[in-house]
This record gives structure tokens, C-alpha cells and sequence, in this order.
């Protein structure tokens, strides 16, 4: 994504798009980790995996029976959905979080809900793991960038976990906190984002069965890039409101002030659901490039409104201005 960082208001690009400054950035970030060790052992981490193989860990899913959660369309190849990632912890370069991510330690892991609920727990993963059946869900993924891929995740419906807790009545809102720890995550204290990177949805869009609490995809254990070992992925939003490795997950009465939001409030608003029809201040989101399928220059697809879902969510923004609340 492009950004402006609060700090020096310079438009920081990344991916395909770097300019000097971005690498001048990125470098003096670079020696300064390589000073404290962090990057050394980021690397060492690096060579020692195999980072594009399906080796991990299996974790089977039943296929979904929620209207919607099994796209028919031809599924993304592994090796493209796990190195080509959006993990800015671990970098910002689309290569980066499958080469950096092999020092992100996912065990132990405990989710700490809290906030305005009844029951507020600490979840350790293992009670996580155990909370519901898996399912297999075949979603596709828009980024706001441009692009998109179709991934078989392995999780369950997040309302599952919030059922359990029991939200007050005066919860609106979830902020999801994922995990920001400097000493594993290498560009953690970069100033491209602040820190840790925090999400949020509203109530009932955090109930809807599509919203998925997230622990492997392809059969497998989430790889570390792709937000090992709970994240969320939400369908019919842009990519960035799926926080990679969770910690936290805290129920409140307003609405959450988040990451990218905070970074650029005009660029990047709260709700983010998928529309053609509105355009990122500075490119046009009406198609997207799915990866591994189509050529750089090859023929764009047409981006669909809520990416596609729009028959299962659409009456959740009934009556809502959607240009206006982006
Ligand atoms: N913690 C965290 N979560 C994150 C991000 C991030 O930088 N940090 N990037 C987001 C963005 S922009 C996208 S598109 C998706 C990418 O998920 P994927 O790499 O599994 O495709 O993760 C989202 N979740
Ligand atoms: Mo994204």
C-alpha cells in the first residue's frame, strides 16, 4: 500500500512501487536491525525453512455449508498465497514476510478477550483450537492494492468465539490487537505503520458466519507469513482488516481507531468492504489482477461490490451511504 506517515508526510510506497526514498527508509531500518541483531536472526531463520513448500502441520476442515463460503473459482497455488504476503512486521516487500517470519514464535499463544463482555477469558491456541469444528472455507481475497487470490482456510465462524464471551449490550464494536513484539518481528518499530497493528469490525458484522476465525489454510497450519497462528479473515473487505496473529480481541462501545485508518484517514476508511464503485484517492479499484493467473499486463477482472458476497452481507449496509462511509 501507499501511505503517508504521520511523522514526515511523505508518501511511503511499497511493493512495485518503491522510490528512493522508500528504500532509503527500508535500508536505515535495515542497519539499524542488523545493529541490534534482529535481522541477523531473521535470516538465519530464513535459511534454515523451506518457506515454499507445503510441508506444515496438517489441519482438515469439513467443507463449509454456509451460504457463500466455498467459492467454485480455480484456487490460488500455495506458493503464490504464501510468498507473495502482506505482513508489514516482517516487511514491506511482498517477498518479505515469507523470508523474515521464520523468527515468529506461535507457541505458546494465548488470545486475551476482553472489553464489554460477560465472561472475559485468556485463550490459550489449544482452547482455541478445540472451541468448534474447523471448516474449510474457499474465499476470495481482494486487496486494496489491486490484486486478488482464492484460498482454502481452515477456521470456524468468529461468532462462535463471541457467543461464548457474551457481549454486553452496550459492545458495538471489536478491535482485534495482533501481536507487535520487536525482538521477532523485524520492522516492528519502522515507522510505516503504528504499532501494534490493530483492526476492528462492527458488532454484527464480526456475527456474520462469513467472518472467519482463521487457523490454517490449504489442509495445513497457518505458515507464519500468513498470520500463523490466528488471524481473521473477512471476505467481502479489503484484505487489510484480516489481522494476521492475533492477541487480543476487545469488545467496546466506539468505534475502533485502526491501523491503515489511523496511517491515512481519507485513503483507507473503517468499513473498507469492496466497491468498484468507489475509488482509492489515488487509483481506481474497479478490477483487480488475481495472482498466478494472470500476466502483469494481462487482462484485468472486473472487481464485484463486498468482493462477490454481497447476497450474504449487502443487508448489513442496507440504508448506509457507501461512498461516504468507505
Ligand atoms: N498484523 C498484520 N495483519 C495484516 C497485515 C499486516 O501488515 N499486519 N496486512 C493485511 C493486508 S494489507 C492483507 S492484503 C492481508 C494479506 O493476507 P495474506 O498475506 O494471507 O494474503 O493481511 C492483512 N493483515
Ligand atoms: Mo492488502
Amino acid at each position: 500500500m501507499l501511505i503517508k506517515t504521520q511523522a514526515d508526510g511523505f508518501l511511503h510506497p511499497v511493493s512495485s512501487d518503491i522510490t528512493p526514498q522508500g528504500i532509503y527508509t527500508g535500508r536505515r531500518d535495515m542497519v539499524r536491525l542488523m545493529a541490534s541483531g534482529v535481522a541477523g536472526a531473521a535470516l538465519a531463520g530464513w535459511a534454515g525453512r523451506q518457506a515454499l513448500a507445503q510441508t506444515g502441520p496438517k489441519l482438515a476442515g469439513a467443507k463449509s455449508a454456509v451460504p457463500g463460503a466455498v467459492t467454485m473459482e480455480k484456487v490460488t497455488d500455495y506458493k503464490d498465497a504464501s510468498t507473495y504476503n502482506n505482513f508489514y512486521e516482517f516487511g514491506t516487500d511482498k517477498a518479505d514476510p515469507a523470508k523474515n517470519a521464520g523468527t515468529l514464535k506461535t507457541t505458546p499463544w494465548t488470545v486475551e478477550v476482553e472489553g464489554l463482555v460477560k465472561k472475559p477469558a485468556k485463550y490459550t491456541l489449544e482452547d482455541l483450537l478445540k472451541l468448534s469444528p474447523m471448516e474449510e472455507r474457499v474465499y476470495r481475497l481482494r486487496c486494496v492494492e489491486g490484486w486478488s487470490m482464492v484460498i482454502p482456510w481452515v477456521g470456524y465462524s468468529l461468532s462462535a468465539l463471541i457467543k461464548l464471551v457474551e457481549p454486553t449490550s452496550s459492545a458495538k464494536f471489536i478491535e482485534f490487537v495482533t501481536l507487535a513484539d520487536p525482538k521477532t518481528m523485524p520492522f516492528v518499530g519502522s515507522r510505516v505503520l503504528s504499532w501494534p497493528y490493530v483492526e476492528g469490525l462492527r458488532m454484527d458484522e464480526a456475527m456474520h458466519p462469513l467472518a472467519l476465525l482463521t487457523f490454517g489454510m490449504y489442509g495445513e497450519v497457518l505458515p507464519n507469513q500468513s498470520g500463523a497462528p490466528v488471524r481473521l479473515v473477512v471476505p467481502w473487505k479489503y484484505g487489510f482488516k484480516s489481522g494476521k496473529s492475533i492477541v487480543k480481541i476487545r469488545f467496546t462501545d466506539k468505534q475502533p481507531a485502526t491501523a491503515w485508518n489511523k496511517a491515512a484517514a481519507n485513503e483507507y476508511g473503517f468499513y473498507s468492504n469492496v466497491n468498484p464503485d468507489v475509488d482509492h484517492p489515488r487509483w481506481s479499484q474497479a478490477t483487480e489482477r488475481r495472482i498466478g493467473e494472470d500476466g502483469l499486463f494481462a487482462k484485468k477482472r472486473k472487481t464485484l461490490v463486498f468482493n462477490g458476497y454481497e447476497a450474504q452481507v449487502g443487508q448489513l449496509y442496507a440504508g448506509m451511504d457507501l461512498k461516504k462511509n468507505f
